[in-house]
């Protein structure tokens, strides 16, 4: 059971006057009671900074967005205060290596991709506090200053060691060649596709020194060897530390909420098998953050992508409050306030960048050798939420992986071109790919939206309106008692919402959107049982009886499929006249009073044809 003082409750809704719970006898619900700031639940989420070097597809939204969003949405109705933070990752290879490709300007392509994510994202309901971008202009000089002091810090505490190293040099195009403006064959897994940075194939990281057969990605040519300087985090100091804090994360009663498997296996099974080498936290490139050192060897490089990136979390909140005009220091409430929990949430191949690298810089930054920072010092993530990749199937194609460059995507922009977000954030919760790698199947897609959520959820909802309309005009009907099948029905609606709660709080989407579609079908198996159908030409009262219970049911269903469908409970809202409030999670079991007027009924789930999706 979730804990109850997070269940606060402000009576908003329309019955807020006399409202009764059919959570007496339940006893799930707390009291209502007003939030008061020292007790009130604070998160920072955050979805991982997508590249602004393309455009989104169903394997992003599946990996973090997703479920990052419909976190914050819980946490919301619980009365939580949230900030939920996101931006797009414009330094880097990643964006000056396509500008190069598509001859345009690195600001150009960055900004343009920016506004590309921001709108895909809006139109599928995802919706940030903030939404930044590491090199756009409105947030660059805050990025910058937040960068170079993280840097600094790190850099005074003696946990960088400047190195002369060999480094893979371009001759015809006269540059080093950093990360992705290399590729060979990877060390680790022999894939022929690996980048100097990281190998797509195995997701393993890789040094650019151990690719085999080297090409650089500028020329085609075979780059040399060439010295240069560069400053490595002395992760090896910080490895008894972070093994430490990570060990805590197995136990949830340690620290509050157990990390998931992906995560511990890819992060702790890593420092034990190998331990955790020196980074190079710098690169010889001129776009991005530059290197803030006094040093003739440090002009002309940046910090490394992956040092600034998740910095983005930060200045992308410092610049949230700096926009509304708030005091600078702000931000410290959420970032280094042990109250406040910090959740990311990221795709598989993220997980070491989350789970090792930040929480090192975190701690790099600390005062003491603590594990976990003081008040007033950089918190460590509570939580660092992983999914992983999302294969595709098409109609009469095999399965395989999701691919940029083959086309082998569904694109956001055009999945939204003909179909409402709901079916698909329905769909990639459903197969949310928490544990291991899942498939999105158009097929199936279609399948599960006709049969799932138009069958068990839209049409219990339609049959209940439809009834309330006809035979009781519009209103919710007065009930003489409630039957056995009646208080039963009324006790799921309670069950449900608890345990959607409780799986909401574990971040198990999954099942979580389980138990509200069990509530859904208990309420068309209730419906089918008690018969109103039948009993609307023998005993109206025993018809009324039935319709107020799924009337409730459905009251319930509105609040507990807010967080995963937005769009939808919206319309379930409209058509049982509820306020903003209904979304507050301790009002799921708030009775509907007899003669409460409904609104109009309205389609909930639109039947889906494939050929919509793909054509013929
Ligand atoms: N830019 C996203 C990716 O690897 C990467 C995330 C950064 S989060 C700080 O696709
Ligand atoms: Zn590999």
């Amino acid at each position: 059971m979730p804990p109850a003082d997070f269940l606060s409750s402000q009576p908003q809704s329309i019955q807020s006057s006399e409202v009764r719970s059919l959570a007496d006898g339940c006893g799930w619900l707390a009291e209502p009671k007003a939030v008061d700031a020292m007790t009130q639940r604070r998160f920072l989420v955050t979805g991982a900074l997508p590249y602004s070097n393309g455009r989104s597809h169903v394997g992003h939204i599946a990996g973090a967005y997703l479920p990052a969003d419909t976190y914050a949405r819980y946490l919301r109705a619980t009365g939580a205060d949230v900030r939920f933070v996101c931006g797009s990752d414009d330094n880097g290879v990643a964006a000056l290596k396509t500008a190069r490709e598509q001859d345009r300007s690195v600001e150009e392509l960055t900004s343009h991709y920016n506004r590309c994510w921001e709108k895909d994202f809006k139109g599928l309901g995802i919706e940030f506090d903030i939404w930044g971008g590491t090199h756009q202009p409105d947030y660059v000089a805050v990025h910058e200053e937040f960068s170079q002091d993280f840097f600094l810090k790190i850099f005074a505490k003696g946990l960088f060691t400047k190195r002369t190293t060999k480094q893979l040099y371009d001759t015809q195009a006269d540059q080093f060649l950093p990360d992705r403006f290399v590729k060979g064959t990877c060390p680790h897994c022999g894939s022929s596709d690996a980048f100097g940075d990281q190998c797509e194939d195995c997701g393993r990281s890789v040094d650019q020194l151990e690719l085999i057969k080297p090409v650089s990605m500028l020329t085609h040519s075979t780059p040399e060897l060439r010295e240069t300087v560069h400053w490595y985090l002395r992760l090896d100091q910080l490895q008894e530390r972070l093994s430490s804090w990570l060990g805590q994360k197995k136990d949830t009663q340690a620290c509050g909420a157990a990390w998931r498997a992906i995560v511990l296996n890819q992060s702790l099974g890593r420092i034990e098998a190998e331990g955790l080498p020196e980074r190079a936290m710098t690169r010889d490139l001129h776009w991005g953050v530059p290197v803030p050192l006094d040093d003739p060897d440090a002009k002309g490089k940046s910090l490394y992508v992956w040092f600034d990136a998740p910095i983005g979390y930060v200045s992308f909140t410092a610049s949230m409050f700096k926009q509304r005009g708030d005091s600078n220091d702000e931000y410290e409430r959420w970032w280094k306030d042990p109250d406040c929990k910090i959740v990311h949430f990221i795709g598989e191949d993220n997980i070491v960048f989350h789970a090792i690298t930040w929480p090192a810089m975190l701690m790099a930054t600390h005062e003491s050798e603590s594990v976990q920072g003081k008040r007033g010092e950089y918190q460590l993530p509570h939580n660092v939420v992983s999914n992983s990749f999302l294969n595709i199937k098409f109609p009469g194609k095999e399965e395989e992986k999701i691919s940029k460059s083959r086309g082998t995507a569904v694109w956001i922009e055009d999945y939204l071109k003909t179909f409402d977000p709901d079916p698909l954030r329905y769909y990639l919760t459903a197969i949310a790919p928490e544990n291991v790698r899942t498939t999105f199947d158009v097929d199936d897609f279609i399948r599960r939206n006709n049969g799932e959520l138009l069958n068990a959820f839209g049409n219990f909802f339609n049959r209940t309106m439809t009834f309330a309309h006809k035979y009781f005009e519009g209103k919710v009907p007065p009930t003489d008692r409630r039957d056995e099948v009646d208080k039963k029905q009324l006790d799921s609606c309670c069950e449900a919402a608890a345990r959607t709660a409780e799986e909401l709080e574990g971040c198990h989407f999954k099942t979580a959107l389980a138990e509200v579609m069990s509530l859904a079908r208990a309420g068309n198996a209730y419906f089918d049982t008690t018969k109103p159908f039948m009993t609307r030409k023998t005993d109206m009262t025993a018809c009324g009886r039935a319709i107020n219970v799924c009337l409730q049911t459905a009251r319930t269903l509105t609040t507990i499929v807010a967080p995963f469908l937005p769009f939808t409970a919206d319309k379930c809202a409209a058509m049982l006249k509820l306020d903003e409030g209904y979304r507050t999670w301790a009002s799921a079991c708030d009775e509907l009073p007899a003669g409460h007027s409904l609104g109009d009924p309205v389609i909930l789930v639109r039947k889906l044809d494939p050929k919509e999706l793909f054509g013929d």
